[in-house]
């Protein structure tokens, strides 16, 4: 529900921006962790048209100017490749308007309010799905990003949240913070804590081998939730790849757990009845072959060796900020309870130690993809 008062905040800010008609209505869209995300509609002489307004977690993103600097880059890359593709094969993205005032793509009042307006892509999106061609088409698109942006000079890119998925510094992070004890919590997350100490060393496995120049740093999305994908009206084809905040210098690891730690799990990130949570092999099999089937050319033999374990990482990595989230008083993450972030955590070790026990199953498909 939106209140006037809000709604007519809503309607200057988005009349600010260079769009054509006059706004009509406004919806709260509650997907997403961080930002604050509304669909609003224009009357135009042709009909209504749809948008995407969006306020910017100033608090996460603490440089908001540097990520629409990136995303202004990234979006007209892509855009670039999509002309010379066909409608059928191309994975596209978002396109964002200017401000009138500013003529730049986001709006800043200067009182820590920072927003941006894109089109709304009449599509699809999902939490969840069990479908395993829905799965594989996710790996093809995450696979098709990343060779989109394989020839992208990674100078023109802000490191928008530094070490973003350095999953050493953040147990360091946790640890440290567990120390401190601000919000008086840690005496009841001793057993969570537990699992990161004795997962401390494989966890923080990757970042060494980046560091030592094993695996090396390619331009990647660092958000590959199944909802970030948008899919056509019958929920089958991949049509866009949303969500460019964290568009930065990472491992193709990083992406190809992410998505595996999401859409692969039997349950949703926040679920609370453990029995519920695993690894569904049919799902991570068939995201697998989507995935690895578009980017094994040019990945080298090591990173694609390093594919599951960076499932099990990014998931441990998850579950450590959740945990570090809740330890801190919830300021990161938007919650909605009082245990919402423990719970999420608990959820993502729980997923996080299936995983462990699948390790060698998930290896041994990866191997099977790329000596055939
Ligand atoms: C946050 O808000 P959303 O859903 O785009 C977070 C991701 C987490 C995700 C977990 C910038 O993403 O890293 O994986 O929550 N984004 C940021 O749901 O921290
Ligand atoms: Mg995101």
């Amino acid at each position: 529900m939106i209140l006037k008062e809000e709604f007519l905040k809503l309607k200057e800010i988005a009349e600010g921006f260079d769009i054509l008609g006059n706004f009509v209505t406004a919806e709260v869209i509650t997907n997403g962790n961080i930002n604050s995300t509304y669909a609003v509609e224009f009357k135009t002489v042709d009909g209504l048209k749809k948008y995407i307004l969006q306020r910017v977690n100033t608090y996460v993103f603490k440089n908001p100017e540097q990520i629409m600097s990136n995303i202004a880059h990234v979006t007209y890359h892509i855009a670039e490749k999509v002309k010379k593709m066909s409608e059928e094969d191309a994975v596209t993205t978002l396109k964002f308007y200017d401000n009138k005032a500013s003529k730049l793509n986001y709006y800043d009042d200067g009182k820590g309010n920072f927003w941006r307006i894109c089109d709304f892509i009449d599509s699809v999106t999902m939490n969840e799905s069990n479908d395993t061609a829905v799965m594989k088409a996710l790996g093809e698109a995450f696979g098709d990003f990343q060779n989109m942006l394989s020839d992208f000079d990674a100078k023109y890119l802000y490191e928008t949240i530094p070490d973003f998925h350095n999953t050493k510094k953040r147990l360091d992070t946790l640890f440290a913070d567990a120390e401190k004890d601000e919000a008086g919590r840690v005496a009841s997350v001793k057993k969570e804590l537990d699992f990161f100490r004795e997962n401390r060393e494989l966890a923080g496995k990757l970042t060494d081998m980046f560091e030592n120049g094993e695996i090396p740093a390619r331009v990647t999305h660092n958000d590959t939730k199944l909802n970030n994908v948008l899919f056509d009206k019958e929920g089958k084809r991949p049509i866009a790849i949303i969500d460019l905040d964290t568009v930065m210098p990472g491992l193709t690891s990083s992406d190809y757990g992410d998505a595996v730690r999401f859409a692969c799990s039997t349950a949703a990130e926040d679920e609370t009845d453990l029995a519920k949570i695993s690894l569904d092999m049919d799902k991570f099999k068939a995201f697998t072959e989507g995935f690895v089937g578009k980017t094994a050319a040019s990945l080298t033999k090591k990173e694609l060796e390093t594919l599951p374990l960076g499932a099990i990482t990014i998931t441990i990595e998850l579950a450590s900020r959740f945990l570090d989230d809740y330890i801190n008083g919830d300021k990161y993450f938007k919650t909605r309870h009082v245990k919402h972030n423990l719970e999420r955590a608990i959820c993502q070790i729980t997923l996080a130690k299936d995983m462990l026990d699948k390790r060698e199953q998930m290896e041994r498909f990866v191997k099977s993809l790329i000596n055939k």
